[in-house]
């Protein structure tokens, strides 16, 4: 039985990565040395202080700790003037529509992204009023693969793990969903998320009845 269903935000409700990668591409020109789309894929579902930490290395480079804050603070910065431009127009294709028909299916929502500015994201594209909980990198620290996002979304839904799935992009975020005991439905390649219990490539068609059929036991 399904109960509540908990959304990653970045690559599976907006296509944040896009802009996270020009922040962090311009924070690596700064330093001196290039960062690709491939090595940004190593970004998705990390926070933000272990992207730099994964930037740093793959730029051979390393600082003590208050100059890596001055430099994810910069690089935030960059971001946020990205995504203070964000629309509705930006939801990815499905979102909108599964988040209503859910909640008029009397299924619980929840937000549930390692970003600290989600907040932001959800007001500028028009879902705040969407979800029945915002939990994301401002009230957990504990990153993913860690369950803690997870588990205090499902908490402050009031609904038991063993009754939540979680729709996420990311490698890490599927193992955070499996570590709190819950179902998981990965949105993606099916090669990189082969623990999620389906894989779909986005969530465009994707309904309440696919969803009871799909977790039936
Ligand atoms: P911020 P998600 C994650 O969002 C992104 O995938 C990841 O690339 C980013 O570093 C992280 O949020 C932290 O974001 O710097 O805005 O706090 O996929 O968990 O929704
Ligand atoms: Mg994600």
């Amino acid at each position: 039985e399904i109960k509540a269903c908990i959304f990653d935000l970045d690559g599976v409700v907006v296509d944040t990565a896009k802009y996270h990668y020009l922040a962090w591409k311009r924070l690596a020109q700064e330093l001196g040395f290039e960062f690709t789309e491939q090595h940004n894929e190593r970004l998705k579902g990390v926070s933000r202080m272990r992207s730099l930490e994964i930037l740093l290395e793959v730029g051979g480079l390393s600082f003590p700790l208050d100059e890596m804050e001055r430099m994810a603070a910069k690089k935030n910065a960059w971001y946020v003037e990205y995504i203070e431009r964000m629309t509705p127009d930006e939801i990815l294709p499905g979102a909108k529509e599964l988040l209503e028909e859910l909640r008029a299916n009397g299924i619980k929502v929840s937000l549930g992204s390692a970003s600290k500015n989600s907040p932001l994201i959800l007001e500028r594209i028009g879902l705040k009023n969407h979800f029945d909980a915002v939990i994301d990198g401002n009230s957990v620290t504990v990153a993913k693969p860690a369950p803690d996002i997870f588990l205090v979304a499902a908490k402050s839904l009031g609904v038991n793990p063993e009754f939540c799935v979680v729709f996420e992009d990311a490698e890490a975020g599927i193992e955070a969903a499996i570590n709190a005991g819950m179902r998981t439905v990965g949105i993606g390649n099916p090669q990189i998320l082969n623990r999620a219990d389906v894989v779909v490539p986005n969530l465009k068609g994707f309904t309440y009845s696919k969803l009871i059929e799909l977790f039936l036991k």
